[in-house]
Order: C-alpha cells, then sequence, then structure tokens
C-alpha cells in the first residue's frame, strides 16, 4: 500500500508570495471581574492560593540555600535549586483546567509546575480517587507521614502529601515521590500527570512528543505540555521534537479516526533568559519566541504569546488551545511571557541584569497583582488573602521540618543494602503485550506477502550434503528480525516502529518488508530525519506504557540522538524510583563500505552507559531470538545489527531458524565452535572472521580454537568464556570496534581477573585501528581480518611456527600507536 501523493512540478514551482498570517501577542485584556461569569469565586481565590503556595515553596529554598535555614531552622541542601519565584502565574495558569490524563513534562525549573499541576489534580479529583492514589503509592509510605496528626478533609491532606512528597524528593530522601533519585531537577508524580522533568535544557522538547504519541496512537484521553525555557528554543531536541509534532503524515496519510495532529503544547516558559544570556537581544533571533511556530508549519503550530504574569491570560490561552488539540488541529506553540526574581540558581549574583530591571518586574509582579485584581472586584477580602498566606506558611513549614527529619524521612539505606540502586537500573519484566487490546493490523500474518516468501526458504543455510544452498534460497538474518518484530505487532497492540523510510522503503535494509501492507500507519511510519526525536519520541511512548521500535538507519547517526541515548533511555526506569518501565527496542545498523561517517561500530560507546542493555547477535538464530527477548522486556535495549550480515544464511544452529517463538536470553554468549588450545570471544560480525580464523589455525598449525560469540554486551554471563578458559588458558577478543576504549578491554580486563588461574597468556584484544574508517577498497587495513587473529596469536600468545605476519601486534609498536594516539 505505497503512499500516492503526487507531486505536481506546476503546482509547486508556481510564483507567490507566502503569506505567514498573523501571530496575536498579549491579547487577553479581561479583568477579574470580568471573568466573574467564566469563574467560581473558590476558583478566582484557589489560583491566588496555588501561585502563594509555590512562592512560599520556593522561598523556602531559597533561603535554604542562601542562609541555611527557614523559620530559623538550620538545613543545608548541597543539591541543585532552580527556583521560579516570579513565575508563579505560569505555572498555576498552565495547569489550572488540566485533568489528571493531561500530562506535563517539564525541565531543571518545574518545582512550580509540579506543584501546581499537582493542586490542580487535587482539585479535580473526587476524595475516594484521591485518596486511593496516595494510599497506593508507595504502599502508602508517604501517606502515612502526613496523615500523622492530620486534622482536616482529604484534600487538605493531599497538600501536605504533594508538598513533603516534592520536598522530600527534593532532598533526596526515600521518602520522595522518586525516592529520591530524582531530585530537585528529576522530580515527577505520575498518578497526577506529572512526567519526568529534565535537567538537559530541551530535554522534554522530543520526550513529551513520544508521549502525545502514545496518547493518538493508543486512543488514550488528555493532551500532553512540554514546559521548556525560553532558552531551550536553541536547542537540537526541541526542534526535532517540533518538527516530528508537525508532521504532515498525521493529517495526510494516517486513516480513519487516527487523522488529526498529535496533542500537544509547546509551553514556552519565557522568562527570557538562559543563565544570563538574554534570549531576546542576544543569545536568540526570533525577538518574540512565539514566531518559532511559523517554521513548522502552515497553521503557525496556532502560535500566540501570552502574558504569564496574568495567570488568567493563560488559563483563557489555555480553554482555546486544547479546543485546537481537542479539534485534532495540534501541535499548539505557546510562549508564556515570564520573569524570574530568583537568581539562575541561588548562588546567581545576577551580574548579567540590572536591579532596575528587577524591580520593575517586582513591582508587577503577578501575586500581589492578581490579589489586587481580587479585592478591587469584592472576589476576596484581604483577610482572606492573609489567611490564605498564613495558612501556606504552615502548610510548607510542616513539610519541611518533616522532610528533614532523617527519622521520617531517612535515605536510601545503602549501608544494609549496598545493591539498592543497582537492583532499580533494569525492570527485568517478562510482558507478551503492554495492554490487553486487538492489535491493529490489515491482515492476518499468513496472508503477508513477506511471511509467504519466507516460508519458502530453507530455514538452514546447507543441505543434506552440507553444501550452501542458493543465497536466493537462504533464510536470511533479516528475515529473523522480521519475524520476531512482525510477531510482537501481532501480539502487542502498542507496539509501533518508525525511523527514516521504515514504511514504504521496508527499512534501509529491508528488515521491514511486508510489514507496510501489514500494518497501517500510525503502527508503523517514516520519522523525520531527526535521529533525537526518533529516540526522544520514543523514551515519551515508552514511559507512559507503550513498547516501541525506533531505528537508527547508521550507527554513525547515533551521535545526533546522544542525548537521548546516553542521558534519557538509560536514566528514566531507575530515576523514577522504578515507577517507570521503559520497553524501548533501539535497533541501530553498524554500516561498512560507506567510509568515515557510515561504518562505525559504537557499541562500546553505548555498552559503556548504565542502564541500557546492549546485544549484538551475529546469525539469524540469535537474531530473531534476541530480538524476542528484547521485546518481551520491559527495559531499554539497543540492538545492533551488521550491514554485512543481513543477507547471510543460519550456519550454526543445526536445526535451522525455528518457525515458531523462541527467546534467546539477554546476556549469555555462545559457543559457535568447539576447541581445545585457544578461545576466540568476538562480538558481531567478526564471528565468521574468527571462523576463518579457526580454520587457518587448524589447517596450517594444528591449533583448535574455540569460538565463543558474545551476543549480548551488557549485561554478560562470563561463565561460558571462564569454562572456556580452563581448557584453552588462552584467550583472543575480536570486534569491529576501534580497539582503544573498546568493550573488548573491559572483557579482557574482566577476564584477566576472573581467570587468572587459567591463563597462560594475557587477553588479547584484536578491533580496528584507531583511525578514520577509510573506503571499502581499504577497509581491510581497519577492520580485524582473520589474518590479524593469527597474527596476535602468534606475537602475544603462542609463536606460530614458520607464520608470516601481515600486520604488527609487537609491544614496541603498542607502545608507538599508544604514544601517538593512533
Ligand atoms: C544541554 C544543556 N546545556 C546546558 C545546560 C546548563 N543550563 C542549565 S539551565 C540553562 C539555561 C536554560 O534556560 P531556559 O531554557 O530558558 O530555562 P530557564 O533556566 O530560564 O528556566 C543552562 C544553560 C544544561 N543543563 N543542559
Ligand atoms: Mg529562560
Amino acid at each position: 500500500m505505497p503512499k500516492i501523493q503526487f507531486i505536481n512540478p506546476s503546482e509547486v514551482r508556481k510564483s507567490r508570495n507566502l503569506d505567514l498570517g498573523s501571530i496575536p501577542v498579549n491579547t487577553y485584556q479581561r479583568s477579574v471581574k470580568e471573568e466573574l461569569s467564566r469563574f467560581s469565586r473558590e476558583d478566582l481565590v484557589r489560583i491566588f492560593r496555588d501561585m502563594v503556595i509555590i512562592r512560599e515553596f520556593e522561598t523556602m529554598l531559597n533561603l535554604i540555600k542562601t542562609k541555611g535555614e527557614y523559620q530559623g531552622i538550620p538545613y543545608s541542601h548541597p543539591g541543585p535549586a532552580h527556583l521560579s519565584i516570579g513565575q508563579e502565574a505560569a505555572a498555576v495558569g498552565m495547569a489550572f483546567r488540566l485533568g489528571i490524563q493531561d500530562y506535563i513534562f517539564g525541565s531543571h525549573r518545574s518545582h512550580g509546575e509540579i506543584l501546581a499541576k499537582g493542586l490542580s489534580a487535587i482539585q479535580s479529583l473526587q476524595e475516594g480517587e484521591l485518596y486511593g492514589i496516595m494510599k497506593n503509592f508507595f504502599d502508602g509510605r508517604i501517606l502515612k507521614i502526613v496523615e500523622t496528626g492530620h486534622q482536616g478533609d482529604v484534600r487538605s491532606l493531599a497538600l501536605k502529601f504533594l508538598v513533603y512528597g516534592t520536598l522530600s524528593e527534593i532532598f533526596a530522601r526515600e521518602t520522595g515521590f522518586n525516592k529520591g533519585l530524582g531530585g530537585s531537577m528529576h522530580a515527577f508524580f505520575t498518578p497526577f500527570g506529572i512526567y519526568p522533568n529534565n535537567a538537559i535544557v530541551g530535554g522534554s522538547g522530543d520526550i513529551a512528543v513520544g508521549a502525545a504519541l502514545y496518547k493518538k496512537v493508543n486512543r488514550k484521553p488528555g493532551i500532553v505540555v512540554a514546559n521548556i525555557g525560553d532558552a531551550s528554543l536553541g536547542c537540537g531536541p526541541v526542534w526535532e521534537g517540533m518538527t516530528f509534532a508537525s508532521m504532515d503524515q498525521f493529517r495526510q496519510l494516517w486513516e480513519g479516526d487516527m487523522k488529526g495532529g498529535l496533542p500537544i503544547i509547546f509551553n514556552i516558559m519565557n522568562n527570557q533568559y538562559g543563565m544570563g544570556g538574554q534570549t531576546c537581544g542576544e543569545t536568540m533571533g526570533y525577538s518574540i519566541a512565539a514566531r518559532v511556530g511559523t517554521a513548522l508549519n502552515a497553521e503557525n503550530m496556532h502560535a500566540e504569546r501570552v502574558d504569564g504574569y496574568n495567570p488568567l491570560a493563560v488559563i483563557d490561552a489555555y480553554e482555546r488551545k486544547m479546543k485546537i488539540l481537542e479539534d485534532k488541529k495540534g501541535p499548539v506553540f505557546l510562549d508564556v511571557l515570564t520573569y524570574r526574581f530568583s537568581g539562575h540558581s541561588p548562588s546567581d549574583s545576577s551580574s548579567y541584569r540590572s536591579k532596575e530591571e528587577i524591580e520593575a518586574w517586582e513591582s508587577v509582579d503577578s501575586i500581589s497583582s492578581y490579589g489586587r485584581g481580587l479585592t478591587d472586584s469584592g472576589v476576596a477580602d484581604s483577610s482572606l488573602l492573609e489567611q490564605i498566606r498564613a495558612e501556606t506558611g504552615e502548610l510548607i513549614l510542616e513539610a519541611f521540618k518533616r522532610s528533614i527529619d532523617d527519622v521520617i524521612s531517612p535515605r536510601m539505606d545503602l549501608v544494609s543494602n549496598p545493591g539498592l540502586i543497582g537492583e532499580m537500573m533494569f525492570s527485568n519484566q517478562s510482558a507478551d503485550r503492554m495492554e490487553e487490546r486487538v492489535p491493529e493490523v490489515n491482515h492476518p500474518m499468513e496472508e503477508n506477502p513477506r511471511v509467504a516468501q519466507i516460508a519458502r526458504k530453507e530455514r538452514y543455510a546447507f543441505d543434506q550434503e552440507g553444501n550452501p544452498h542458493s543465497a536466493m534460497k537462504q533464510y536470511q538474518f533479516r528475515d529473523g528480525i522480521f519475524e520476531a518484530i512482525a510477531d510482537r505487532f501481532y501480539k502487542d497492540p502498542t507496539l509501533v516502529a518508525y525511523g527514516e523510510e521504515n514504511r514504504d522503503w521496508g527499512g534501509a535494509f529491508a528488515v521491514y518488508r511486508g510489514l507496510t501492507e501489514a500494518l497501517p500507519y500510525h503502527r508503523l511510519f517514516n520519522a523525520p530525519i531527526s535521529e533525537g526525536a526518533i529516540v526522544g519520541t520514543a523514551i515519551g511512548y515508552g514511559m507512559c506504557g507503550g513498547r516501541v521500535i525506533p531505528e537508527i538507519m547508521y550507527c554513525d547517526f547515533l551521535g545526533r540522538s546522544g542525548d537521548e541515548v546516553f542521558n534519557q533511555l538509560p536514566k528514566w526506569q531507575a530515576m523514577s524510583g522504578n515507577l517507570i518501565k521503559m520497553p524501548v527496542v533501539l535497533r541501530v545498523s553498524v554500516g561498512s563500505k560507506y567510509g568515515a561517517q557510515h561504518s562505525q561500530d559504537w557499541s562500546s560507546l553505548v555498552a559503556h552507559i548504565p542502564g541500557i542493555k546492549v546485544v549484538f547477535p551475529a546469525t539469524p538464530y540469535d537474531a530473531k531470538g534476541l530480538m524476542n527477548a528484547a521485546l518481551q522486556g520491559t527495559d531499554p535495549v539497543v540492538y545492533f545489527e551488521s550491514q554485512r550480515l543481513y543477507g547471510t544464511g543460519e550456519q550454526f544452529h543445526k536445526g535451522g531458524v525455528p518457525e515458531g517463538y523462541y527467546e534467546i536470553p539477554i546476556g549469555e554468549p555462545d559457543i559457535k565452535r568447539s576447541g581445545e588450545d585457544v578461545t576466540i570471544l568476538t562480538i558481531g560480525a567478526t564471528l565468521y572472521r574468527a571462523m576463518e580464523a579457526a580454520e587457518q589455525l587448524l589447517e596450517q598449525y594444528g591449533i583448535s580454537a574455540e569460538i565463543i560469540d558474545a551476543r549480548s554486551l551488557v549485561p554478560f554471563n562470563y561463565q561460558l568464556v571462564l569454562e572456556s578458559l580452563k581448557k584453552t588458558g588462552r584467550i583472543v577478543l575480536v570486534s569491529d570496534a576501534t580497539e582503544r576504549g573498546s568493550y573488548l578491554k573491559d572483557l579482557a580486563q574482566n577476564i584477566t581477573e576472573l581467570g587468572f588461574d587459567d591463563l597462560d597468556a594475557p587477553p588479547v584484544v584484536v578491533g580496528s585501528r584507531n583511525w578514520i574508517t577509510p573506503a571499502y577498497e581499504l577497509e581491510d587495513y581497519f577492520f580485524p581480518q582473520p589474518s590479524w587473529i593469527l597474527d596476535a596469536i602468534h606475537e602475544k600468545i603462542l609463536p606460530l611456527k614458520d607464520h608470516v605476519t601481515t600486520q604488527n601486534f609487537t609491544a614496541g609498536e603498542q607502545m608507538r600507536r599508544s604514544r601517538l594516539g593512533i
């Protein structure tokens, strides 16, 4: 079902001027009095209260950071506190109309947003529901603390719960919303629709889009708000997220009720500074941030600037923008103008701005202005506002006292349980599907043309005489990946896959060919060339509860999704205190033939980062079994696949690749050839070069090599390797990653320690040269060759009689190269 969208030259070549339309700027002008018909008095007063709670909360933190005490009680908080004093109206206005089904994502400066969204949730939930949430959260541990001595209703109890849970999290207490593993910049509370805040500027810019994608694809109610700063508009992931959210296909190619835009608001908390840099006039050129919307789609993303110093203006904008999202006309871009009186952080001396400027903004402070609006309009008298301030002071003080009490609010006990954080790195669950629902597919699996084609293939590469079947007839490595993924698409209704050229093309390397016919657009689609957003949106999709397979076309492009792969994907399970799962299987194709920027094996870089499982299968049997295992799990897996192998048949598993479902446990290496004299441990496609080397060792030198295919990098079970060493006493490790700092070095180091008694010689690493990858014609001088393995054995382990080396593995050469850094 290829898409048919005719690009007509006579249309697109026509001469005309592009009219960008106009963008409203601060157009809201109503007074509190004029709003009395739209808001109840209670609501209008509550807006004031919510702003006051945020102000007092942040002021308390400011005092602790700058004076070391609050209300005469000393406390030291060494961690960060990016405060939002001055920005309260923007946060309360943003959250006021949202329900718990609406998700917010934030930044390093999101305490105010957490509180505002929490306060809004507390108001909108039924008391029973509210109590249930508190009771179920961490088995009621936080509830128990705040219930002690509480007199009053459930909502006032919930206020205590919200403030205490947030503050304890900031103070790294185990009783915090994320067990103290998130902290000030990452705290969140999903039961109220408060999703991760992000210490990486702009980090939420693409993750939030993935949450909106999740809502759309899985028909979940609610919208998503990405609260990001004005300076984050200089960040690639934010642009990529907005590009992804604005894709035409949502309206033009997605079908049925899936037609229409993503339910997301990019909410720019425009405090007009990025640390000390002035975004308007210095570090950016947009002049009015709302202008950015004009770049992304023909509706200018419904962009608008609103006065974030007036909570009613922000609420008004949300009412209108939520309607736009309901009509499936998202995304929306909101430039919420605000200002922070507090420094970027409490240590900030505000050297980049004048006292006059701060005072000018303080003179129009939203809390006092709005409070005046309430009294002037007769909604409240000043004694009520005073009472609110006084009650807020008590609320914050009580939470403060409790959260700094080491008995009530202990830190995670890493003394009696040193492995606690380690145990939180992976969820290690097994789940056929992330939700019980019938998966949407276009036809039964048996009717799929690719499935029919594979059915005619030979699932083992050799015939009964041991001769290889023709290449066309062999079941290939790419078929193994296809079968596992196709099976999961028919099992898990939440599963979606996307990346560059994933749909009509069938993936750049034809892994998905056939899936285009099987799946509607919203389950398999082409992404923009936005590797950051491809991974970032998958993270958002996964953390909301969906399973997803993003794809990076060439390993070298992982650099473009560096933040997502290194800072986001691996971190959120543990940083959430294990509330979040991350069923994201990131497929990464490792190239060759295309030179320095298309042929790098970066599996070592990924394996270095705690929190990601890393696999690198080399045979069709392993490819299918490991993909099945990855897709059955709930952890992030980076699944490397070598372009050298897509067409390879199954040469090892005698029965051929099973037609049915099976899993290969992640972390278990596999013996691909038995031997007695030397062990060769390979990663990825080097397996086949090691097999050649083993043949030569046997034929030319009578040495029998045992070959172990690592299959996984993280986790990795050393047992099999150590057993092999008991026989051979010698080991060579081979991979296509450049040798310096590679994962092989890590393996070699551990093998040295664990198998020292059995080793006759130190483990020897054979990686690629520490160069750029040269042209295809020169690749044999760069990537490990069979002869290199022999050379390394000859030079470092066991002299081979009359062996003539092609590579220099001497100690002197090793020293020379290291000295030169090559
Ligand atoms: C990727 C990244 N670069 C730099 C920083 C350091 N940093 C933290 S906050 C900040 C300014 C962000 O400004 P903005 O997005 O406008 O948010 P604001 O602090 O004004 O709320 C910077 C540069 C960071 N955390 N992440
Ligand atoms: Mg800013």
